[in-house]
């Protein structure tokens, strides 16, 4: 460990309540840190200026892990384009802005791989970044990860600050939404299956065509942990699995796992989005981070988790 890191240096986990800052959190316990500083978005919220400021001021985290996000599927984004550009921006410029003000000597900015255009050459290498228009159904969120990777180059490039940004593929795992309005399509499809057993029909979206990349996220936290104790080359790192898989290939994969024996129907009215999305991640990979688990044990783990908590997920809508 980088000797100016010890397991009682003060992290901030911003967003721990949800899928990618709890298994943060988890990942932070089983490598022993002690000191892991989180509030709820009752307790602080971070689209509020004044309170982002009080909160740094007063705890004055040295490592921030900056997990909060408006996040939501393919139709969340499309829908509600003002509320994915605006409380994006604003969170993560409070948050950027108060570490820096605050002394953080360390940030890390979480971002999405839908920042690259929607035609990038695939795999999508880093430096494919603003070289074309990008995804419609998400540019509103795109732009402000955008916006936020751009933020913590800057201010390293000026102040020599170790702010920087990983940016993952399609992550899943357990605190994921699974409400089927507005979560994303992994999730989706797991709840689908799973409560039309055995042999009700399912319908999902779009074609089936598009392919995706998907990532546990215990694997995402483990990229986190690695970045704690090396300065980083760049100023922003994929982080994905190097594979993708249609989502025709991927229902069929979970129908699997399930025990689905129903049909599936395709609903062609709903979005497609970009046609396929698959990360390069050569340059994480020369730090020694590699993700552990395959997409069927992701699934399985997933789907135990749902249905371990079924009972109490509540819905998520977009306010
Ligand atoms: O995961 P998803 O909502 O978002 O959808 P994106 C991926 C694909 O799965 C699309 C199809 O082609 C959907 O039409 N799909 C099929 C479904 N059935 C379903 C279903 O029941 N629910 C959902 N949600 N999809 C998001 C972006 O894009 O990816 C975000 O909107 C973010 O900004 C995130 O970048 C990682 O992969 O298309």
């Amino acid at each position: 460990m980088n000797k100016d890191i010890s397991v009682n240096t003060p992290i901030y986990v911003a967003g721990h309540r949800g899928m990618v800052g709890s298994a943060v959190v988890r990942a932070l316990e089983r490598h022993g840190f002690t000191n892991v500083l989180t509030q709820t978005s009752a307790e602080l919220d971070l689209r509020n200026q004044q309170q982002t400021m009080d909160f740094f001021e007063k705890n004055r985290p040295q490592i921030v892990i900056l997990a909060a996000a408006r996040v939501g599927g393919i139709l969340a984004n499309r829908d509600y384009p003002y509320q994915f550009i605006h409380d994006n921006l604003a969170l993560q410029t409070n948050v950027i802005n108060a570490a820096y003000h605050h002394g953080a000597e360390r940030l890390m900015f979480l971002g999405s791989s839908c920042i690259y255009p929607r035609e990038a050459p695939q795999p999508m290498h880093e430096d494919s970044l603003l070289t074309g228009p990008l995804e419609s159904t998400n540019e509103w969120y795109a732009i402000a990860k955008i916006a936020g990777l751009k933020m913590c180059q800057a201010i390293r490039k000026q102040h020599g600050r170790c702010f920087f940004s990983l940016m993952p593929t399609n992550l899943y795992g357990p605190n994921d939404n699974f409400d089927l309005e507005t979560s994303h399509v992994l999730p989706a499809l797991i709840r689908k299956f799973h409560e039309a057993l055995p042999d009700k029909d399912v319908e999902l979206w779009g074609s089936g065509k598009p392919q995706r990349e998907f990532l546990h996220v215990d694997d995402l936290a483990e990229a986190v942990i690695t970045f704690l104790d090396q300065t980083p080359e760049f100023d922003y790192y994929n982080v994905g699995t190097g594979k993708d898989i249609s989502i025709k290939e991927l229902s069929e994969l979970i129908q699997e796992i399930t025990g689905h024996e129903g049909a599936i129907k395709w609903d062609t009215s709903k979005p497609d989005g970009t046609p396929r999305k698959l990360l390069d991640v050569s340059r994480i990979s020369k730090t020694g981070w590699q993700p552990r688990y395959s997409l069927r044990d992701g699934i399985q783990n997933t789907l135990d988790w749902f249905i371990k908590n079924k009972t109490h997920l509540k819905e998520v809508h977009i306010e």
